[in-house]
């Protein structure tokens, strides 16, 4: 059975280590509060330009390297922003598969291509895990190894009086929360499998969002990494418009940083995401660590990394904050860190529905596990998709798509209000469909809309 779970037996002893590391982000907290400690914005600079090495200029790779090679996915969080209660990853993406077979697919075909062993490790949370236990138990038989680990879970906290929400350890899961994928590093050292990877010959870890399905395992980049001598790579890539939510490299007072759109102050948000002033690429989160340094480091102490404060209401109206870390902002304790620049299609995220609705359409096609653009597609780039609120959560978004349309022609597509799409319908050009308040559109089945405006009274707008 090449599946395994790391669960620590000493339940009570993992639970201490936690606390001690909540402890430790909590006073920390308490102490940059106490100072005021903000980020100076007028410090902020792009990244000099050899702290960004374009991916064009990178050597070809040597597959024995992959040996020395496993691959991380944090799989900590709910697909909550879509209206999923359980694991984002556990969402069916294309072809009946979910993130996480797919993700199975891709390092299954690496390995025998290459001859090579590279093992999936999947961080999970409480929130999690059961969902990632389901899917994975069916790979038990088959030749890749796949472990899985536990993220710590913090207590929240009253906005108000700064006291812990829970009472007790095994209080209610409401009051805990997975503290982010910056939590990776301490997850990884108590569960013991960092000193397992670095006993089995690893010396490389390749990290990245189980919803980012262009994060596939790259040569060129392993190699560039042994050649440089970089501790930390973080890809990162030309920003566009859809780049809201997450986080960018900057240059603070000489050292590279991570700078997250939630620790960015609310006056300076609308210059974080506009494309072309300071802020002009984007962490796609596909880091390459190395791990024997990961290891000095953490054994110097806890790994300090940039707080970022969540505010959030529960469900019974309490104001509470939840500390989190984000793991790019490790990139700061690591010799020889920078950003390698990447193309587009290693960054394919899906945050939204509209998203997915490109991703399960037939501009892609699954080649291994892989997306690939389809042949027929004429376009560089592919289409702008906005859902309007009725297709925010995925039951609604089934609910509303019959069939998912043929999009092949397609630039941009805005739907709002309340619209059903019937099968087999085709999209081209650019598609706009307006549901007023109170009127409800449905797309007969077999239609065609190529550069259609269709507002609510059903009238066809020739653009
Ligand atoms: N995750 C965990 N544990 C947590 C929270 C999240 O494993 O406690 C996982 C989650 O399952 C997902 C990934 O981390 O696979 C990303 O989580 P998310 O909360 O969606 O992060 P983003 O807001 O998307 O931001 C991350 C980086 C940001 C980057 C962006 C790219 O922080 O810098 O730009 O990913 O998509």
């Amino acid at each position: 059975n090449l599946v395994r779970t790391v669960e620590d037996p000493e339940t009570k002893r993992a639970f201490d280590t936690e606390m001690q590391s909540f402890f430790f982000l909590f006073t920390r907290y308490l102490a940059e509060r106490a100072r005021n400690q903000e980020l100076d914005w007028d410090r902020i600079k792009s990244p000099a330009d050899d702290q960004i090495v374009p991916y064009s200029k990178l050597p070809s790779g040597d597959p024995s390297n992959f040996n020395k090679l496993a691959v991380l996915k944090v799989n900590g969080g709910l697909g909550t922003s879509m209206g999923m209660t359980g694991a984002k990853s556990a969402l069916e993406v294309k072809d009946d598969m979910t993130f996480l077979d797919l993700t199975v697919r891709q390092i299954e075909h690496l390995n025998t291509t290459h001859r090579v062993d590279v093992p999936l490790i999947l961080m999970t949370s409480f929130n999690t895990h059961e969902d990632t236990l389901r899917i994975i138990k069916k790979y038990a038989n088959q030749q890749l190894r796949i472990t899985t680990f536990n993220q710590s879970r913090y207590p929240r906290i009253a906005k108000d009086t700064l006291l812990p929400c829970p009472k007790s350890a095994d209080d209610d899961k409401s009051n805990w929360y997975p503290p982010g994928h910056g939590d990776l590093y301490n997850a990884l050292m108590h569960s013991g499998v960092l000193d397992q990877l670095i006993a089995e010959g690893k010396e490389y870890l390749f990290v990245s969002n189980s919803d980012n399905l262009g994060a596939v395992v790259d040569d060129k980049i392993l190699q560039h990494m042994i050649e440089s001598q970089a501790e930390f790579i973080m890809e990162v890539t030309d920003k566009t418009k859809a780049d809201i939510k997450g986080g960018t490299l900057i240059d603070y007072e000489g050292s590279i940083r991570l700078l997250e759109v939630a620790q960015v102050p609310s006056e300076h948000v609308e210059d974080f995401k506009s494309v072309v002033r300071k802020f002009k690429i984007f962490n796609t989160n596909n880091l390459w660590i190395h791990l024997p340094s990961l290891k000095k480091i953490m054994e110097a102490g806890e790994i300090e990394l940039d707080i970022i404060v969540n505010p959030k209401t529960t469900d019974d109206g309490q104001a509470v904050i939840q500390l989190e870390t984000a793991a790019g902002a490790a990139i700061k304790h690591f010799k020889n860190a920078h950003g390698v620049n990447v193309p587009r299609s290693r960054f394919l995220p899906v945050k939204s529905c509209s998203d997915l609705l490109l991703i399960k359409s037939d501009i892609y096609s699954l080649r291994h596990g892989q997306l690939v653009i389809n042949p027929l597609r004429m376009f560089e780039t592919t289409p702008v998709i906005k859902l309007g609120d009725h297709f925010k959560k995925i039951a609604q978004f089934q609910k509303r798509f019959k069939k998912i349309p043929h999009i092949i022609e397609l630039d941009h597509l805005t739907v709002t209000g309340d619209v059903y799409f019937g099968r087999n319908v085709t999209l081209r050009g650019t598609v706009i469909v307006v549901a007023n308040e109170g009127q409800r559109i449905d797309i007969p089945d077999g239609c065609i809309l190529e550069n259609r405006l269709l507002s609510g009274n059903l009238n066809m707008i020739e653009l």
